[in-house]
């Protein structure tokens, strides 16, 4: 260790002969300070021979030097074993400013207070003469502790909340089936996720953005941290346990929602473009409400005549498409465990009346059930015109064709039986039973003037000839 009366022995760090110069002729600014520039390195090799061949009490480092690795010398000399007093420089043109280390831009006068701090005793000075708040902090154990508590603290009241907003606004509808339960478990499962992951990502992110603000001035770097093996493999792993626990969970509940009962009561459910139809083949009714009695499965065949549909009434939960195509049926299971009126929806964006493609579904006692299909199989009527408007309306051909002279999709059917209808081709025809025949089995060869083609061909494919003489018959009768 050197007397108080010897120099202060300068090491530079700089691969710049210039920089050494702008030290140097700093330095002898001030002559009264006693000090000496002993030698110059730029790598860490040469600095560790020059620590044991010349003994400098201080190293200036040149921050703006690509060549010298600030950072080894950092590690080497303040952390590590050296223990000198190591001073990143930085000199600006003109030798009248320098930057210290982080940067602060420091008058002339002050680069000589500054300077003066290292011509005192060695034992007298503070091994960090850079400000001890500009050189990255490593956080104290008993802090870290403390942030870990009140921000764990903050995450819990945040899980709690949330989980309990999501559970009591309601997000779910009625339980109205049997299929519902297990859906419903889900749900909870998912809510406790959201709550979970919402709270740990926006409370950690809110407590962060608070507690660990820049404060007024402080421009230093942060801590510098690469990896955390432990935290790998914990958020790797409790996210793989919860996914795999999901995927047998989710299974679990499939298997109940598709749960077969031996007698279920069968239902044709066809969806076109925009309307619903149920047939229950055992008792030969076909309806445009779906009527189901109550604690019976019902086993749903579901197809479509023209797009993709999805059958969904949000009380049973249960969500199933429906694909046009005799090779694509679906089939879904349901059992209705409240009596009351519900609404089907399509789920699936279908075109221009989609959100208007809509059927209410009546559950029922068995008893009251047993009296409608009771009232069904007894009232065919025998005025075709009243059996006629009946099939238009099972088959869906008054979504898109008014009674009343309104425009919908298609054209209206008030009035126009017998008229002369202007086709796309430019010729025109007169409605009559041969032509209506032809556009319901071939709706794409005639098309009417003003109209896209987009009647379903397979719309008509299941009415027999006598449903489609009682069609004509309604038709005629809109005069
Ligand atoms: C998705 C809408 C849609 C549905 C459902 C629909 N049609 Fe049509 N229909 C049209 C359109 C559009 C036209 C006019 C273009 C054309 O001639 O193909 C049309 C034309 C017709 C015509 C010729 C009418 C005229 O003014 O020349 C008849 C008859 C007809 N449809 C009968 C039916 C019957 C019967 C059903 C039910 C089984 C039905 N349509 C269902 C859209 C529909
Ligand atoms: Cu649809």
């Amino acid at each position: 260790m050197n007397s108080p009366t010897d120099p202060l022995r300068i090491l530079i760090a700089s691969s710049h002969p210039l920089f050494a110069q702008g030290i140097s002729s700093l330095l002898e600014k001030r002559p009264e300070m006693d000090t000496e520039v002993v030698g110059m390195v730029s790598t860490i090799d040469e600095a560790m021979n020059a620590l044991q061949n010349l003994n400098p009490d201080l190293v200036i480092v040149d921050y703006d030097d690509d060549q010298v690795n600030r950072e080894e010398f950092l590690a080497r000399f303040v952390e590590g074993e050296g223990r000198l007093r190591v001073v990143l420089f930085s000199l600006k043109e003109g030798g009248d400013e320098a930057i210290v280390y982080d940067r602060r831009t420091m008058a002339a006068s002050q680069i000589e207070d500054w300077l003066d701090g290292w011509s005192q005793p060695a034992d007298e000075l503070d091994p960090h003469p850079v400000e001890p708040d500009l050189v990255p902090k490593q956080p104290k154990r008993r802090d870290s502790m403390r942030h870990i508590i009140f921000a764990g603290l903050l995450v819990a009241v945040l899980i709690v909340g949330s989980y309990f907003l999501l559970t009591t606004i309601e997000l779910l509808p009625e339980q109205a089936s049997l299929q519902a339960i297990p859906i419903d478990d889900l749900f909870r499962v998912d809510f406790i996720a959201i709550a979970v992951l919402f709270s740990l990502i926006v409370g950690l992110m809110l407590y962060s953005i608070i507690v660990f603000r820049r404060r007024k001035g402080d421009d230093s770097d942060g801590p510098h941290i690469e990896g955390n093996t432990k935290l790998e493999v914990v958020w790797t792993l409790v996210p793989l346990i919860f996914v795999l626990f999901l995927a047998y969970y989710g299974s679990a509940a499939l298997g109940k929602t598709t749960a077969a009962d031996p007698k279920p009561l069968r239902m044709d459910v066809v969806g076109s473009q925009w309307s619903w139809r149920f047939e229950y083949p055992d008792y030969g009714i076909i309806s445009t409400d779906m009527v189901m009695p109550v604690n019976k499965q019902a086993l749903l065949n579901l197809s479509s005549t023209d797009v993709i549909h999805s059958f969904w009434v949000p009380e049973f939960r249960v969500k199933q498409d429906l694909l046009p195509g005799d090779d694509f049926e679906r089939e879904l299971r349901v059992t209705p465990i409240e009596i009351g009126e519900y609404k089907l929806r399509c789920a699936e964006l279908c075109g221009r009346d989609h959100y208007n493609m809509l059927a209410p579904v009546t559950v029922l006692s068995q008893a009251d059930f047993d009296a409608w299909v009771q009232a069904q199989t007894g009232s065919v009527s025998d005025d075709p015109v009243v059996r006629g408007e009946a099939i238009a309306q099972q088959y869906g051909c008054l979504a898109c064709h008014s009674k009343d002279g309104s425009e919908l999709a298609g054209p209206t059917w008030a009035g126009v039986f017998g008229s002369e209808e202007a086709l796309d081709d430019g010729t025109s025809v007169t409605v009559d039973r041969a032509y209506i025949i032809k556009s319901i089995r071939e709706p794409g060869i005639q098309v009417v003037a003003g109209y896209q083609n987009i009647m379903p061909a397979g719309i008509g494919a299941d009415l027999t000839d006598e449903q489609i003489e009682d069609i004509i018959a309604f038709i005629e009768s809109l005069q």
